[in-house]
């Protein structure tokens, strides 16, 4: 099959999520063509299976915003011609899905039908899609989509919350791990050189937007810090770092915080790490929490949105609710008692990310993908 993938190039879940099924489905024979503004991360570019189409942009003198969703549609339109793609994939609704809807009826007009699949995946529902400034147009796109896709059931009920699409299907298909490519490393010498004291490595990873709450994460560092030697690994960066170094000298933890920045071998600093902390304000999935346990690392997390139906609470971690700092150190606390305790939790945390095994979770997409094919002949 010819697949189209949209996405955004950054290093957010939803660029990973569609990077990651572009290239699995490439390793399964397809040929799949990513069409974004820069080149993905973590994109392979030895796979003859695998194609990057840049979207440019051309700016004029009148233009304070460069028309990108017009470019966008533009080229879909071409690309799926010259390439004679099967079916677009656009993961993220905005500006994505309404780009693709756009070309998808200008083809139409051609009498060239092209389905488009649509995968909701967090914010361009929660946060961003339901501002009256989208809505509209996301409710619309969301209904021209020939199949919906949402990450977690929870986006699924939030998206009937917020837009008037009661009408159409939304199915759920969960993130997922391809664990032949991200699983623990041995990495021994790391973990000695980030903690000479055998310190509990507790990490967090997100784009450090106000939605994720990294304060709750530097107060639950402090409360675990006073009971255990521990320092905290910070990944990514965002609108938040600043206060975020404030607050660790406020709470005199700063010594013990490491700022590590965006990072491409997050499974390295994963493969060291004895707990992640995820207790963000709203969450459709977590795929960041997801990468630790596949990493074996248990996690403590709020209980917002979808992250429940991935870390089972008691089991593989807990999930508290959101806020909850005080019930989140002395979580955190149990997890870190005792060797054993540390290793049960481990394990269960890579037996619960087991059941998101990219190899589960493929063929839902290739089955969307096969029953459009069919339809369209
Ligand atoms: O805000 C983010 O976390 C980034 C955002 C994205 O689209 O890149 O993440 C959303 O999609 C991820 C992949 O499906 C999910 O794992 C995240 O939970 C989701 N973020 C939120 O819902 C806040």
């Amino acid at each position: 099959m010819k697949i189209g993938i949209v996405c955004y190039p950054t290093f957010g879940g939803s660029g990973v999520v569609a990077t990651e099924l572009g290239k699995a489905l490439a390793d399964r024979g397809h040929q799949v063509h990513f069409i974004s503004y820069n080149q993905p991360a973590r994109i392979d570019i030895f796979n003859s299976n695998l194609f990057y189409h840049e979207v440019n942009v051309s700016t004029y003198p009148l233009f304070d915003y460069p028309p990108y969703e017009t470019s966008l549609a533009s080229q879909l339109v071409n690309i799926v011609k010259n390439e004679k793609l099967d079916v677009l994939h656009v993961h993220y609704a905005i500006p994505h899905a309404s780009a693709a809807i756009f070309a998808k009826q200008i083809l139409a007009d051609e009498n060239i039908h092209i389905p488009v699949v649509t995968t909701l995946h967090g914010t361009d529902i929660t946060l961003v899609g339901k501002d009256p400034l989208y809505e509209p147009v996301v409710s619309y796109s969301i209904k021209q989509s020939d199949v919906v896709t949402a990450v977690s059931e929870s986006l699924k009920q939030d998206t009937y919350k917020h837009f008037h699409v009661e009408c159409k299907e939304i199915k759920v298909i969960p993130n997922f791990i391809d664990f032949k490519k991200f699983s623990k490393l041995k990495k021994e010498h790391f973990k000695k050189l980030i903690a000479p004291n055998n310190e509990f490595l507790i990490v967090h990873t997100s784009n450090f937007r106000k939605v994720k709450r990294v304060d709750d994460v530097v107060k639950v560092f402090a409360g675990i810090l006073a009971q255990q030697p521990a320092k905290l690994l910070l990944i990514g960066d965002g609108p938040e770092r600043t206060n975020i170094e404030h607050l660790s000298k406020e709470l005199n933890v700063q010594e013990s915080v490491m700022f590590l920045g965006k990072q491409e071998a997050i499974d390295e600093i994963l493969s060291v790490s004895d707990l992640f902390l995820l207790p963000s304000e709203n969450e459709s999935f977590g795929l960041a929490a997801l990468e630790a346990m596949a990493c074996e690392v248990p996690v403590v997390s709020s209980n917002a949105g979808g992250i429940g139906e991935m870390n089972l609470n008691g089991f593989s971690g807990y999930t508290l609710d959101v806020g909850d700092v005080e019930g989140m150190i002395e979580k955190s606390l149990e997890i870190l008692k005792s060797a054993e305790s540390l290793a049960q939790f481990k394990q269960n945390a890579f037996a619960q990310a087991k059941k998101f095994d990219i190899e589960n979770i493929l063929p839902m997409y290739e089955e969307i993908y096969t029953s459009l094919l069919i339809k369209k002949v």
